[in-house]
């Protein structure tokens, strides 16, 4: 027996308690219990003070996640009339989560082939998911597929096909500061600072005019120290909804590429934004056309309505095939310490519906609906507050694009609605417009005017 071992000898706190003990016990208790049977349940208590006294004692509660801790709160209200707008996940007009009907058809397809086998894919995920992907987001015709100059690895959705790019440019590239739009998705910053970036802001949105500070981008990047990384979003900006346009996203283009800034779109609403899977991936293709690098980070998350299967994509465009073969490499070796390899199912469904026409055909429909309703609920809580001469001009919920509106309700606006009328939105005022519905429309118009109201 190891005398050293701790757990079976007393250490010499505990020795010194039992001492302690030992001197403290009244001689009558000594008499009636016997002294060793009090000093070996002081003992037993000082062990079990060491058990109860946790090694992650010192750890502080984390606050919650500022877009996904308001679904946490959402569900803990007990309130019949409550609403969720945080989190940017697509309703029905029935208020209800949406599958897909072309999902159904595909996992259906998947169910009945005996075939498949529930084997790892490789590190780089199921590589037709990943070759359809590239198509998907660059254009079938592309210049850098056909030469194949285009690495595309899957990943877990959105956030995980930033992680993996932030971290292989930690690794590989010569600038380490990324810049992203100032205001960003929320996580965007954390990823890039984990993967050991580090993360600048660039101007992006005027709250004065609630649409693009395009003279304040242009500065910002224009003085970006030359090579630094810029974090874009393709289209459907989070949270503003504002975009640039093709014409601005042209001196963008030229800016960057005369600065020789990488690019690195985050392209996680394609179709989303305008309805058209093309129109929505104009940005990024302008890029490619130039014959210039860059990385694309794509999820299925909203536009498939995967979000829980988390299955999307991390694309680098290279300048010749011989470095995207080499990027590829690399890659593997950022994701194989980190979760090996990824899921086969999500991926299984994506690659069954791009493959085929008839799906491909259905999802495209099924995504248009989605987007309309989305541009339908914009119009309707428009006219709504116009009717109701709530005041302010309202007109930028009509002219922002994709899945959110940025209200321009402040901190304490917002704390109001969801104190009095159980409306539940990320603090910055945004609102998921796809969790709204026409029969709640008059609920939040209520509360908007309300908190307006007080204000004033
Ligand atoms: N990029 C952007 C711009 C984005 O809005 C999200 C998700 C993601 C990436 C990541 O999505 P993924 O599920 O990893 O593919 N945004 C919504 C959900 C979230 O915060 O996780 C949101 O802003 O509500």
């Amino acid at each position: 027996m190891n005398p050293r071992d701790s757990s079976l000898s007393p250490s010499p706190s505990d020795r010194r308690l039992s001492a302690l003990a030992r001197h403290l016990i009244s001689p009558s208790e000594a008499g009636s219990r016997g002294g060793a049977d009090v000093i070996s349940r002081s003992l037993a208590s000082s062990y079990s003070l060491a058990g109860g006294d946790s090694v992650f004692s010192h750890v502080s509660r984390a606050p919650e996640d500022p877009i996904l801790g308001v679904t946490v709160a959402f569900n803990k209200d007990p309130s019949p009339v409550k609403l969720n707008l945080g989190v940017g996940a697509y309703r029905t007009e029935e208020g209800k989560p949406l599958v897909l009907n072309v999902v159904r058809w595909a996992e259906q397809q998947l169910i009945n082939d005996r075939t498949r086998v529930k084997e790892y894919l490789p590190i780089v995920g199921l590589a037709e998911f990943n070759k359809l992907s590239a198509k998907l987001i660059f254009g079938a015709d592309s210049p850098a597929i056909l030469e194949n100059r285009v690495t595309t690895v899957q990943c877990l959705s959105g956030t995980g096909s930033l992680r993996v790019g932030g971290e292989f440019l930690a690794r590989h590239y010569h600038q380490h500061t990324i810049y992203i739009p100032k205001p960003t998705w929320g996580n965007h910053p954390k990823v890039f600072t984990l993967a050991g970036l580090s993360v600048k802001y660039y101007r992006y949105y005027d709250p004065a005019t609630r649409g693009l500070d395009f003279q304040g981008l242009l500065e910002d990047l224009g003085s970006a120290p030359l090579g630094a990384v810029v974090l874009l979003h393709a289209c459907a900006h989070n949270p503003t909804g504002v975009d640039p346009t093709l014409q601005q996203w042209e001196q963008i283009r030229q800016l960057m590429r005369s600065r020789k800034l990488l690019p690195f779109f985050d392209s996680a609403y394609q179709g989303f934004a305008s309805g058209s899977l093309d129109a929505d991936a104009q940005s990024i293709r302008s890029f490619v056309a130039d014959g210039g690098e860059c990385l694309v980070a794509q999820s299925y998350a909203k536009n498939m309505g995967l979000y829980g299967e988390r299955v999307g994509a991390l694309s680098v465009v290279c300048r010749t095939a011989d470095v995207a073969g080499r990027v590829e490499s690399q890659l593997k070796l950022v994701i194989r310490p980190m979760y090996s390899n990824p899921p086969i199912h999500g991926a299984s469904i994506v690659a069954a519906i791009l493959r085929d026409r008839e799906m491909y055909n259905e999802w495209t429909i099924e995504l248009k609906a989605m987007a309309d309703r989305i541009i339908s609920m914009r119009h309707q809580l428009f006219d709504a507050l116009r009717g109701r001469g709530t005041p302010g001009d309202w007109s930028h919920i009509i002219k922002q694009i994709g899945m959110f509106t940025f209200t321009g309700l402040n901190s304490q606006q917002v704390a109001f609605m969801t104190k009095e009328y159980h409306i539940y939105m990320t603090s910055d005022g945004r609102i998921s417009m796809a969790g709204l519905s026409s029969r709640t429309v008059p609920h939040l118009v209520d509360a908007i005017h309300a908190a307006v109201a007080r204000a004033v």
